[in-house]
C-alpha cells in the first residue's frame, strides 16, 4: 500500500510522458458553446432588494449581452422584491417557452439574524431546480455575501461584476444547447410546455 502510495505521488510518476513514442492519444470531440447572442432571446430575473447593487448587476448583464450581440428587444426584465422571489418567477418565465436563457440577479448579505441562510439557500437551490425542472438554462447571478464590502465588489469593483459573468454564461450556455439540439434533430420546439400555446 505505502509503496502503491509512494509511486503515485512522486515527481517520477508525474514526470512520466502520458504517451509513448508512436502512440496515439485520444483526441475526442469537444463540445462548447460560442459567445453570440445574435439570435436568440434572453430574460433577466432581477430583485429590488439592496437595489443600488443588483441595479448594477443588471447593467452588468445588458453590458455583457450588448457586447455579444443581442438585440435589445430579445431581452425583457422582470424585477421581484426580493430573492426569495426569483425561482418562481424564473420558473414561469422560463415556462413561457419565450426565451433561450434566465438569467438571474439578486444581491443577499449576512446579517445578524439566520434570515440570510434561508433566503440564500431557497434561492440558490431554487435556481437550479428551475433549470433542471424546465430545460432552461438558468443562470446564478445572485451575490451572497458576508459583508456590504464583499457584496460591492462583485457588483463592479474588486471583484468583476456577477451579471456580467452569468450573462456570458447564459450566452455560452445556449450556443451549446442549440448546436446539442441541431446534431440530435431537436427543433427546439419541445422546450415549450403542454400547457403554453
Ligand atoms: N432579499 C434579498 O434579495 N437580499 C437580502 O439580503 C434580503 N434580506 O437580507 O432580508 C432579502 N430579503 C427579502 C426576501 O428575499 C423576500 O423578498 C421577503 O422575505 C418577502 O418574501
Amino acid at each position: 500500500m505505502s509503496i502503491a502510495f509512494g509511486c503515485l505521488y512522486t515527481n517520477h510518476w508525474r514526470e512520466t510522458p502520458l504517451v509513448s513514442e508512436g502512440e496515439k492519444i485520444l483526441q475526442p470531440k469537444v463540445h462548447q458553446g460560442n459567445l453570440t447572442a445574435a439570435g436568440f432571446r434572453f430574460a433577466i430575473v432581477a430583485s429590488r432588494w439592496n437595489d443600488f447593487l443588483t441595479a448594477k448587476l443588471t447593467e452588468g448583464a445588458l453590458d455583457a449581452l450588448s457586447r455579444l450581440g443581442a438585440e435589445e428587444s430579445a431581452v425583457e426584465i422582470f424585477k421581484v422584491p426580493g430573492s426569495f422571489e426569483i425561482p418562481l418567477t424564473a420558473q414561469k418565465v422560463a415556462q413561457s417557452g419565450r426565451f433561450d436563457a434566465v438569467i438571474c440577479i439578486g444581491t443577499v448579505i449576512r446579517g445578524d439574524t439566520p434570515h440570510f441562510d434561508f433566503v440564500a439557500g431557497e434561492a440558490t437551490k431554487g435556481v437550479s431546480t428551475v433549470a433542471m425542472q424546465t430545460g432552461v438554462p438558468v443562470l446564478y447571478g445572485i451575490v451572497t455575501a458576508d459583508t456590504l464590502e464583499q457584496a460591492i465588489n462583485r457588483a463592479g469593483v474588486k471583484s468583476g461584476n456577477k451579471g456580467f459573468d452569468a450573462a456570458m454564461s447564459a450566452v455560452e450556455l445556449v450556443n451549446l444547447y442549440k448546436t446539442m439540439d441541431d446534431a440530435e434533430g431537436n427543433t427546439g420546439k419541445e422546450k415549450v410546455f403542454p400547457h403554453v400555446v
